[in-house]
């Protein structure tokens, strides 16, 4: 009796002591933070989102919130009528969503509110809050990249988009991450773009590849890629220039751009972001357009979302174009870029509604 008795407590012990082991070894592998799993790759991704970058957001859409949301309450207050029709697609239309996007808008909130019978106001405005971040769905990806080093991001847009200060801070943006950085004075139309991305490249403390005004762009880029091998630098950050005047050059110097750096075999560009100032409404659609003719953007930046900008240009992009929204900016400081948060952006359009 003694002996298995014995013999079950030892297999009692032996089973307590395997358990506590595995729950310590999974509470271990819970408490690893992303940002450190992440730090394990080269590759630029920021898919960590804090609190406070949440708020930030949802504040920087102050002017957005407070036009699209004012009168979205009492819209439907009628049932979805000709006239409640016409309001919102006044609504719609004047937050700059676009001729397209907003019949599209409408047609689907009218199929589906008689589908589902809906009548009562408030689910009207779920209805279209669906419909809007349906729009939106896969297009809140950050850059995503594998284990790729030197990651080259080149940066497209017109003239004032924004680019230059984008680089600046994505620079910033990647350093925090642990990565090291190098900046690509591609814009070698004017002297001043030059002294700006310096002046980028001074406040981040990262190395700026530059040659004189009127250098080649495409000979720049390359030369920084090279070097950015050399130096075993994570991520490369070129600029372009962007002068609408003078298309044809424009988009002859993008192509040599994408050309030469194919000649790298590094596989570069592996991000073209394409930048777009928020505020320029409808113009945004035509840039992409004209843009994606020569060099396809993998993504987007759209700027000044904190400015007078009435960002329902954002779904007539996604709809059009289906490219991700990589980065919005808020500002023109160094920490004003953030990640696009789907969800978020339609809770700043709808904050006004609800209650
Ligand atoms: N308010 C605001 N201003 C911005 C933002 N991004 C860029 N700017 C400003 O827009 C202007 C043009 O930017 P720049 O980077 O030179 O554009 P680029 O010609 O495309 O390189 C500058 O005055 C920037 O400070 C933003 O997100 N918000
Ligand atoms: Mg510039």
């Amino acid at each position: 009796m003694m002996i298995p008795d014995l013999l079950l407590f030892l297999g009692l012990l032996a089973l307590a002591g395997f358990g506590y082991l595995v729950l310590r070894r999974k509470k271990g592998r819970e408490q690893i933070p992303a940002e450190q799993v992440e730090a394990n790759f080269s590759v630029p991704v920021q898919k960590t989102r804090t609190e406070a970058d949440s708020a930030s957001f949802f504040n920087a859409l102050s002017k957005l919130r407070s036009q699209f949301s004012k009168n979205l309450k009492d819209l439907f207050s009628g049932g979805l009528d000709d006239v409640v029709k016409e309001d919102l697609e006044s609504l719609l239309l004047s937050s700059d969503v676009g001729v397209d996007t907003t019949d599209w808008i409408l047609e689907t909130l009218t199929s589906r509110a008689s589908a589902q019978k809906v009548t009562d106001s408030q689910d009207l405005v779920l209805l279209l809050k669906n419909i809007l971040t349906e729009i939106l769905e896969p297009l809140d990806e950050s850059v995503d990249a594998g284990s790729v080093k030197p990651f080259v991001v080149l940066m497209i847009g017109v003239n004032g988009a924004g680019k230059t200060t984008t680089i600046g801070k994505l620079a910033y943006k990647f350093k925090q991450e642990g990565k090291t950085v190098l900046l690509a004075a591609g814009d070698t139309f004017r002297a001043a773009a030059v002294e700006q991305l310096k002046t980028w490249g001074e406040r981040n403390s990262v190395p700026v590849i530059s040659q004189g005004t009127g250098a080649d762009s495409a000979s720049v880029i390359y030369d920084a890629c090279e070097s950015a091998v050399a130096r075993g630098i994570d991520v490369v950050l070129a600029d372009t220039a962007g002068r609408l005047q003078n298309k044809t050059n424009l988009m002859g110097e993008l192509e040599k751009i994408g050309r030469v750096l194919g000649k790298l075999g590094v596989g570069a560009p592996h991000e073209v972001l394409l930048v777009l100032d928020a505020g320029t409404g409808q113009n945004a659609i035509s840039q992409t357009r004209e843009f994606a003719k020569v060099i396809k953007p993998t993504g987007l930046v759209l700027t000044k979302l904190d400015g007078t900008a009435k960002g329902g240009v954002i779904f007539a992009l996604a709809r059009e174009f289906r490219l991700p929204i990589r980065y919005v900016g808020l500002g023109e400081k160094i920490e004003d870029l953030r990640l696009f948060d789907r969800q978020l952006f339609i809770e700043a359009l709808f904050s006004g509604t609800s209650g």
